[in-house]
């Protein structure tokens, strides 16, 4: 393992990103903070802001797809959050997308919900815990696109269906199975030369075994960047514990395109 601040290791990025053709990118929470989303676990995150504004059980019923379905209001209020004004693609979201122009991508696997990966233009994502994009009533299964509910998610209002049931936008809950697209991703995993992990603590299965499986398989070149230590640093051949955004910007400065 290698944890290392300093400005060479900039450089080495941007020369390994040029020589490399098949980049995957696993992307988590802390790639958006800096569009203005709060993250589950870091000191800021939602964890410690629901608890101090809502009394929950436990903070993680927000997402819990029992409490869901008795207090749907508090999601909604979560939703309200994360909508409350227009939410941007970061530099970083821009970055990987120049990428794949490059035609330097392989993939990126996002346990973001917030679509801003294919807001900055990146075709080549799989949202391994579903998005906002879609939602279905949880009584009749109708199906709701996302303009048909968001004025209720920015306005904090539980989206009812015609049949009064209640309308779950197509996020994977704690206790949901994630899509089979994931699975099939995972039993067929894409040829990687560079593994990036972003802003994830790794701490959410099964999402967090994508990229030890990649390194177990390919053994490329792996990165991860978080502003803290995850329990899986030491299988990396780059830890970098800072500040996303300002990593791809120094990144960038290196790199001959
Ligand atoms: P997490 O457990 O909250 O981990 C995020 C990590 O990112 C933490 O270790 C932070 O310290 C770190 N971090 C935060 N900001 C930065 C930054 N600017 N630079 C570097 N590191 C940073 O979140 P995970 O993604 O690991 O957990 C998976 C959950 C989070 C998924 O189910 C998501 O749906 C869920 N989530 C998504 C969003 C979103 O869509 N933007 C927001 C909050 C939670």
């Amino acid at each position: 393992m290698k944890t290392t601040d300093s400005w060479d290791v900039f450089e080495k990025l941007s020369e390994i990103i040029e020589k490399s053709s098949k980049i995957t990118f696993f992307t988590g929470a802390g790639i958006s903070t800096s569009a203005g989303i709060p993250d589950f676990r870091g000191p800021d995150g939602i964890y410690n802001l629901i608890e101090k504004t809502h009394k929950l059980p436990y903070p993680e019923a927000v997402f819990d797809i029992n409490y869901f379905r008795t207090n749907p209001s508090v999601f909604y209020s979560f939703s309200k959050e994360m909508f409350k004004a227009e939410i941007k693609p970061t530099f970083t979201h821009t970055f990987i997308s120049k990428l794949e122009r490059l035609k330097k991508l392989a993939i990126v696997i996002t346990q973001n919900i917030d679509m801003l990966h294919e807001k900055s233009g990146t075709v080549k994502v799989l949202d391994c815990h579903g998005s906002y994009k879609t939602a279905h009533c949880i009584k009749c299964g109708s199906l709701y696109n996302f303009k048909d509910f968001e004025d209720n998610l920015r306005n904090g209002i539980v989206r009812k269906c015609s049949c009064t049931g209640v309308v779950k936008p197509d996020i994977v809950f704690f206790g949901e199975t994630l899509p089979q697209k994931f699975y099939d991703i995972m039993s067929d995993l894409p040829e990687t030369d560079l593994l990036f992990v972003l802003g994830s603590s790794l701490t959410v299965q099964p999402a967090n075994i994508f990229p030890l499986n990649i390194i177990k398989k390919y053994s490329p070149y792996s990165v991860i960047i978080n502003n803290q230590s995850t329990c899986y640093d030491k299988l990396f051949d780059t830890v970098i514990h800072q500040d996303i955004d300002s990593v791809f910007k120094n990144v960038n400065m290196h790199l001959q395109y």
